[in-house]
C-alpha cells in the first residue's frame, strides 16, 4: 500500500526584520541640530569602498579587507555615517554595525544636496540604498550594551564589517559587488 506523500514546497519567506516606518518631514521650529556626533564620510562606486584605492582586485574576495574608516564617539551612543555615492550604479549597503542599533535615521540627499528622503526605523537597519549621485546621511543609534562597552573602556576598538549587496543574488561573481571588491571594515573607537 502506497501512501501518496504530497510535497509541500516551502517557499522561505524572508521577513524582514526592519520596521520602516515612514517619516514625514516636519520641521520642529527652534530646535536646532541636536546631535554631537561628528559625521564619517565615506564614498562608494564601481566597486569600492572609500576611495578608489580601497577597491579589491575584481574577483579576489580572498584578498583581506582594508579599513575604510576609523570613527570614534561611540561611547556617545550615536554614529553619523554619510554615504555618497560617487558611481553609476546602485549600491546596497550592509554593515554588521547596523545590526548593533536599535534606532536609525536615513536621510537621502540629490545630487544639488536636496533633501529628497527621510525614513526612521526601529530597530536594526537591514540595508541602505544609495542611488547614483546621491548622499545617504545615516544616523545610527548604537546599542546600549555596546555603548557601555566603549564608555566603560576607553581603548576599545571594534571593527564591522561593511559590504555591498547589490548583485548578489544574482549568482554570478562578475555581477556582485561584494566579490568585486565592495567590502571592507569600519572600525568604531570610544
Ligand atoms: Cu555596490
Amino acid at each position: 500500500m502506497s501512501i501518496k506523500r504530497i510535497s509541500v514546497g516551502l517557499l522561505a519567506v524572508i521577513v524582514v526584520g526592519l520596521f520602516s516606518v515612514p517619516f514625514t518631514t516636519s520641521m520642529v521650529s527652534g530646535s536646532a541640530a541636536q546631535e554631537e556626533a561628528q559625521p564619517t564620510t565615506i564614498q562608494l562606486g564601481e566597486y569600492f569602498y572609500g576611495a578608489p584605492v580601497n577597491a579589491a582586485p575584481v574577483g579576489d574576495a580572498s584578498k583581506p579587507e582594508k579599513i575604510v574608516a576609523t570613527i570614534t564617539g561611540a561611547a556617545k551612543g550615536e554614529i553619523v555615517l554619510v554615504l555618497k555615492n560617487v558611481g553609476k550604479l546602485e549600491h546596497e549597503v550592509q554593515s554588521a554595525l547596523f545590526l548593533a542599533t536599535t534606532e536609525t535615521q536615513v536621510k537621502s540627499f540629490d545630487a544639488g544636496g536636496k533633501e529628497i528622503s527621510k525614513v526612521e526605523t526601529v530597530g536594526a537597519l537591514r540595508e541602505v540604498e544609495v542611488q547614483p549621485g546621491t548622499t545617504a546621511e545615516v544616523t545610527l543609534s548604537l546599542d546600549e550594551t555596546l555603548q557601555r562597552a566603549f564608555e566603560d573602556d576607553p581603548s576599545l576598538e571594534m571593527r564591522f564589517e561593511l559590504a555591498c549587496q547589490s548583485g548578489h543574488d544574482k549568482r554570478d561573481t562578475a555581477k556582485d559587488h561584494y566579490q568585486m571588491g565592495m567590502r571592507g571594515w569600519i572600525v568604531l573607537k570610544p
